[in-house]
């Protein structure tokens, strides 16, 4: 405990709140994640937070990406089932696909959306549509928060419980203040538009800090620069929705994603270094940190 109301994640708070297995359940009590993600170069993003939403231990994991890459996703997955979404002629995302992704939301548990999508006004707009109509909760990050840049008022409205990942350069473009900004306020301003915008914010970074829309403040000290190449946060996505999908509480899952995630990047530190290890690293290892806490 740092100060009232500011805590730091530690492995005895993981242990409280992690979901046990005692015996008798099926894949349908770990949950089901939808992740919506990818676009024409970035299979990548998609395919590592579908991976680790399977990794962390939901039941299921079904990925959609648009068309293009879809036979990409399909061969770098086994266990995610994967299905192909209608997209533009740049290969992202089209807004036809509206209503079947909220169709698939009804047999869903939580949606994760944003890794790879890219910024095309087309995808924005269906990102925004997806967010003013879902019901379950929602893990949004990189592109999907870029798609509500501007519009991060509509936040208040919105009936799911929302997870932000942004890392500093996404939530100045959701907020307007500069990345040096950010950086000097990083608690005050995650802090206050937790509580504007009604959701749990976690603000990336070395100590990554998480703001519920309660109040409540964790700061996160488990992670390393190893960590700073392309796909880390794709990787907390699928960690965070896949936590919820277990029945965490959106704040509690991302405390406690943000800690294994950290956690699984030092343990691939230890064995490889920092300057070599990959993102795709970090999915082999979240198993040998959760192992911990079962
Ligand atoms: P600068 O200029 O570097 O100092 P973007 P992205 C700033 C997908 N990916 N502290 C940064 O600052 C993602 O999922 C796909 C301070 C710059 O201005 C997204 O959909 C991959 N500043 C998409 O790519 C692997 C910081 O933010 C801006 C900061 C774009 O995501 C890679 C850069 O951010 C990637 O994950 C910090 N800690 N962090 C794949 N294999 O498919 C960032 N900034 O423009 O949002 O670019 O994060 O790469
Ligand atoms: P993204 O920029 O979305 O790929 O996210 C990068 C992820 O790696 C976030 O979870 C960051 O908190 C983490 N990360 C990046 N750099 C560091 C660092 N220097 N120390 C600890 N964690 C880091
Ligand atoms: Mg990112």
């Amino acid at each position: 405990k740092v100060a009232s109301s500011r805590y730091l994640t530690t492995s005895e708070l993981i242990n409280e709140i992690w979901p046990s297995r005692k015996g008798p359940e099926h894949k349908g009590d770990f949950g089901r994640v939808l992740v919506v993600a990818g676009s024409r170069g970035m299979s990548g993003a998609a395919v590592l937070a579908a991976e680790a939403a399977a990794r962390i231990g939901a039941g299921l994991v079904t990925l959609g990406v648009p068309s293009a890459i879809h036979d990409i996703a399909e061969n770098k997955l086994t266990e995610v089932m994967t299905f192909p979404l209608a997209e533009t002629a740049k290969g992202n995302i089209s807004h036809t696909t509206l209503k079947d992704i909220l169709d698939r939301c009804h047999s869903s548990d939580v949606i994760a959306i944003g890794p790879g999508l890219g910024t095309g006004t087309e995808t924005s707009t269906l990102v925004q549509d997806i967010i003013m109509n879902i019901t379950i909760p929602c893990v949004l990050d990189a592109d999907g928060l870029n798609a509500m840049a501007g519009k991060a008022g509509l936040f208040k409205s919105v009936k799911s419980n929302l997870v932000l990942t942004p890392h500093p350069g996404e939530m100045a473009r959701l907020t307007g203040h500069s990345v040096k900004e950010i950086q000097q306020n990083r608690i005050g301003i995650t802090a206050r538009k937790a509580k504007e915008w009604g959701c749990s914010i976690l603000l990336k970074g070395a100590k990554t800090i998480i703001c519920g829309p309660d109040g409540s403040i964790y700061i996160n000290g488990t992670g390393n620069p190893g960590m700073a190449s392309g796909g880390s946060g794709d990787v907390l996505t699928g960690i965070i929705a896949g936590l919820m999908a277990q029945g965490l509480t959106p704040v509690n899952a991302a405390v406690a994603g943000a800690f294994i995630h950290g956690r699984a990047g030092d343990v691939t530190a230890q064995e490889m270094g920092m300057s070599g290890m990959l993102a795709g690293d970090l999915l082999q290892r979240i198993p040998h940190v959760t192992k911990e806490y079962e």
